[in-house]
């Protein structure tokens, strides 16, 4: 019997740990159903719905008994449905999902914060790792355990030498001076009647290592803790071992950690700790009880980061100096894990990198950044780890407490020739669920996409990043430019969530987005242009754009609500530097500004298009002054407009109209300046003229000369893109809904510099920062792993296989179904697990003579395209084929034919099947 699937609590498949007391609990119904009618909900603390009439399927709030520290139950479902007849049936009842919560009360807490006595802090980079170990006597075995960590650093747990969990990287990046997760694990099976050891290793994390392109250190505090808390349930009762003096501090084989610089490890020193199973360490001595918080502790919002991927080398090359150069084929973020440790007290070094020099050896010298201390000088790339072997069998280094962005290893001193089994590439990243597929008859547009979706699995640990070497910094611009595509391919929901509430917290008081979440704020950063640069157009309007999409995404409004008044923090500044500032420029130019004046956005810091190809090196201090106006005041409007749709959904009628009605002024008030009288964009560019068209800039009268300007200027760059950062996204699709289709695919295969076939000849494996990161001459520039120019293949989802929401859907509950081919390209398959099922699309353009051409009656000479689709229950598609009416169907397996440019009048629906 079928039944509901994919239980979710507050967007995530695991939820142990949660602190949240009314979680909201989603399911997908069954496949084979047209639409859920009502549901059940019943779970083991006795609560039950009883039958629910409604459709609803997702947000469904739990109303069970109250929830407190350590509530458990499992929930599970059944829903009843309409059937192909209309005739309701019902499923059988879901797999049980279990919803466990962890302290939400400083008082559940006897715990206290703990650290190593630190004479001399060593400098940043060099600084050690410690373990805190206890050892303690359960009095009979354990039938209940629960272990709950934390720490101002990056900490792993273990008990009896065993690793507690899979999660790396623990506690996870957050802005810590509001926000530290609580991790909480199910520990029973590490647990023993008797003497029992927990041990953990704490080093410098996010916390206080270096961090971010100015590789500032120390940006939440100069001193690391740890919070742990084990809690055992059995016949002898419940005994609590929380972490305090008691506790003994010692060295550990982590000789230096930290996230830029790397790992250094010496397994000389190793105590046994980890391995054995009992026993205090040499040179043990008390830990130091510290004045801790635990108002920020919280639960997970987002799934756990974990090794997700090992890949194996596809070569190893010993270069005349002795360096073996280890390929994995693939730029990869993590770390490896090496088993060929070399002789005992040898030192080997492993210097990662995205890209080898002349000499075949890593090169890291593209990924190093400018030294804000010393003007003209450079910063070390970092990302190098060491490994000393002790002679113990079985040795195995894995830096957990370091991550790196590579494709190659430079392994050095190990005299010994490296073997393929000896190293392997660990790709660390949040778990994140994959939701969608692309392919097509390209092979190239296949590698591109698989290029791009490598770029997001690279950039999603823990936070959206930009690039997984130079920064890991979790900058708005790039993620608000990459949600759509990330969030079609992956579940981005608690992911984004996660980092929306610290983008949240990391708001200024004049309502700026900082440029950067987490970050501890601009004051703890030495770069002067770390604080200057926060307030940028299309940087901001993260916070706008990032909780539209991740609704779209889901349907669920609350990721709205709990945003809103950030966005109107946003739009406050904004709207005030509009109105209350004019660009020196224009003052001079005119002393009474003219009356649209007050709605342009024209002062002040914005990063501009940024990376234009063949642009400048950017210039942050010009930038201070520029005129930017025609890149800002279109996301003035775009963030209104947003946000008055935004203010409907909540039920906020007023503000929509007031919003609405600015967005309209703004818009005016950009074509009035940015128009000139024949209809053209006065600074002429690609990226101003894409965002004429995609946010709505101009008048529809007008909209085909700013296109044919567009096209204009394609044509004079010998049919290659000018775009930047921030219009790349709309290019494709804004050629496409201005009737210039066959100029975006134009682009799309182009493979001279700049476009992206070009990253893929030149085997790119990830997408570069700049058109040109692997220029000509094979020289890298800058860096080879950031995403954001990836976004076009949101054209090959959208466009070329043809799936997309209808405009004023969300949660994908109303389909537009229109594949618009190409390029030759003769078949496209796309899929996507939407909130109500999977979605599938695909279709094939067959040869006149092909069998399913015959069976069509009067089969054109370019053949015949047949479309198959598969929706979701409780989901309406409108298919539009080339050249024919639209036609609507609901739930179930649709078959269609069509002439790719055929001129009838219906399409023809060969067959439906629920
Ligand atoms: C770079 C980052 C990021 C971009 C900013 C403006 O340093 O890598 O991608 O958003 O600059």
């Amino acid at each position: 019997m079928t039944a509901p699937t994919r239980l979710r609590a507050e967007h995530l498949p695991a939820a142990l740990g949660l602190t949240v007391t009314t979680p909201r609990l989603g399911w997908t119904p069954p496949a084979g159903t047209s639409s859920q009618t009502a549901y059940r909900i019943t779970a083991s603390n006795g609560w039950d719905t009883g039958r629910q009439e409604s459709a609803a399927c997702s947000g469904i709030p739990y109303t069970g008994p109250a929830l407190d520290s350590r509530s458990r139950f499992e929930w599970r479902v059944r829903t009843w449905n309409s059937g192909e007849d209309g005739t309701e049936t019902p499923t059988g009842w879901s797999q049980p999902m279990t919803v466990e919560l962890g302290l939400l009360h400083a008082t559940d807490w006897t715990a206290q914060w703990i650290g190593a006595d630190e004479p001399e802090i060593p400098a940043a980079g060099e600084r050690p790792g410690y373990a805190f170990t206890k050892t303690f006597t359960l009095d009979a075995a354990p039938h209940k355990a629960r272990a709950y960590a934390t720490a101002h650093g990056i900490y792993e747990l273990f008990i009896n030498g065993r690793r507690v969990g899979d999660q790396q990287l623990t506690p996870g990046s957050t802005s810590y001076n509001t926000t530290l997760q609580v991790q909480a694990y199910d520990v029973m099976d590490l647990l023993v009647e008797g003497s029992n050891t927990v041990r953990a290793v704490l080093t410098d994390g996010w916390y206080r290592g270096t961090f971010g392109y100015a590789r500032d250190a120390g940006m939440y505090g100069t001193r690391t803790a740890l919070l742990a808390q084990l809690e055992v349930e059995s016949a002898a009762g419940r005994q609590t071992i929380g972490t305090d003096g008691s506790w003994l501090v010692s060295a550990t084989e982590i000789t230096s950690a930290d996230l830029m610089a790397g790992e250094r490890v010496d397994f000389r020193m190793h105590d046994g700790g980890s391995t054995l199973s009992a026993g205090t360490a040499p040179g043990a001595r008390p830990a130091v009880v510290r004045p801790g918080g635990f108002t920020a502790l919280t639960g997970p919002l987002a799934p756990p980061t974990r090794v997700t991927r090992e890949l194996a080398p596809v070569s190893i090359t010993r270069l005349p100096n002795g360096h073996q150069v280890v390929d994995f084929g693939q730029n990869i973020h993590g770390w490896v894990r090496l088993s060929q440790l070399g002789a005992p007290g040898g030192t080997v070094t492993l210097e990662y990198g995205e890209a080898l020099g002349p000499d075949g050896d890593v090169t890291r010298d593209h990924l190093r950044p400018h030294n804000f201390r010393a003007p003209g000088a450079f910063l070390d790339a970092g990302q190098v780890d060491t490994v000393t072997a002790s002679g113990a069998p079985g040795g195995v280094f894995e830096p957990r407490h370091t991550t790196h962005g590579f494709q190659y290893v430079s392994v050095q001193g190990l005299a010994t020739g490296l073997q393929p089994a000896d190293i392997s590439a660990c790709l660390v990243r949040t778990d994140l669920e994959r939701i969608g597929t692309f392919s097509c008859s390209d092979a190239r547009l296949n590698k591109l996409h698989d290029i791009v979706e490598w770029s997001f699995l690279d950039n999603s640990c823990e936070v959206p990043t930009d690039c997984p070497q130079r920064e890991k910094a979790g900058w708005t611009g790039d993620w608000q430019l990459f949600i759509p595509t990330a969030a079609y391919l992956f579940d981005v929901t608690g992911f984004s969530r996660k980092w929306l509430r610290d983008v949240r917290a990391d708001q200024w008081e004049n309502g700026v987005i900082a440029n950067i979440s987490p970050s501890p704020g601009p004051a703890a950063t030495s770069a002067e242009f770390m604080a200057f640069t926060n307030g940028s157009a299309g940087w901001g309007d993260a916070i706008v754009i990032v909780p539209w999409e991740a609704y779209l995404a889901t349907g669920d409004a609350s990721i709205l609500a709990e945003n809103w008044d950030a966005m109107q923090r946003w739009l406050g500044f904004v709207r005030t530097t509009a109105e209350t500032q004019r660009h020196a420029a224009r003052a001079a130019q005119a002393p009474l500004p003219a009356a649209h004046e007050q709605y342009l956005w024209d002062t002040g810091f914005n990063f501009g298009e940024w990376m234009e190809p063949g642009g400048p090196e950017p210039d942050l201090f010009a930038a201070r002054t520029a005129d930017n106006g025609i890149v800002a005041t279109a996301y003035y409007r775009h963030t209104t407009d947003l946000m008055a749709r935004i203010a409907r959904v909540l039920g906020f009628a007023g503000e929509a109209a007031a919003l609405a009605e600015l967005s309209a002024n703004v818009r005016n008030a950009w074509e009035t300046e940015y128009l000139d009288a024949a209809g053209q964009v006065t600074r002429a560019s690609q990226a101003n003229c894409v965002r004429a068209l995609a946010f709505d800039l101009v008048s529809p009268e007008r909209r085909a000369t700013v296109t044919a300007q567009l096209a204009g200027l394609i044509r004079d760059a010998g049919t290659h893109l000018g775009t930047g950062f921030l219009s790349t996204p709309y290019l494709l699709p804004v050629l496409a809904d201005n009737g210039e289709l066959d100029l975006a695919y134009e682009l799309l295969m182009q493979d001279s510099e700049p476009s992206w076939l070009a990253m893929v000849d030149r085997g790119a494996t990830t997408v570069w920062e700049l058109w040109n990161g692997i220029d000509a001459r094979g020289t890298a520039r800058q860096s080879l792993n950031h995403y954001s120019k990836g976004a076009v293949v949101s054209f090959l989802h959208r466009y070329t296989a043809g799936l997309r929401q209808a405009h004023d859907s969300a949660g994908w509950e109303r389909l537009v179904i229109e594949p618009r081919p190409g390029a030759s390209i003769t078949s496209a398959t796309t899929s996507h697990q939407g909130p109500r099922g999977l979605i599938e699309v695909a279709w094939t353009i067959s040869a006149g003579t092909a069998p399913e051409a015959a069976a069509f009656e009067g089969a054109p000479d370019d053949g015949v395209l047949t479309l198959t689709a598969m929706i979701p229950a409780g989901t309406t598609a409108e298919v539009l084929l080339p050249g024919r009416a639209a036609a609507v169907v609901g739930p179930g397996h649709h078959t269609f034919l069509a002439a790719p440019g055929g001129d009838s009048s219906q399409p023809e629906l060969m067959r439906s099947t629920l």
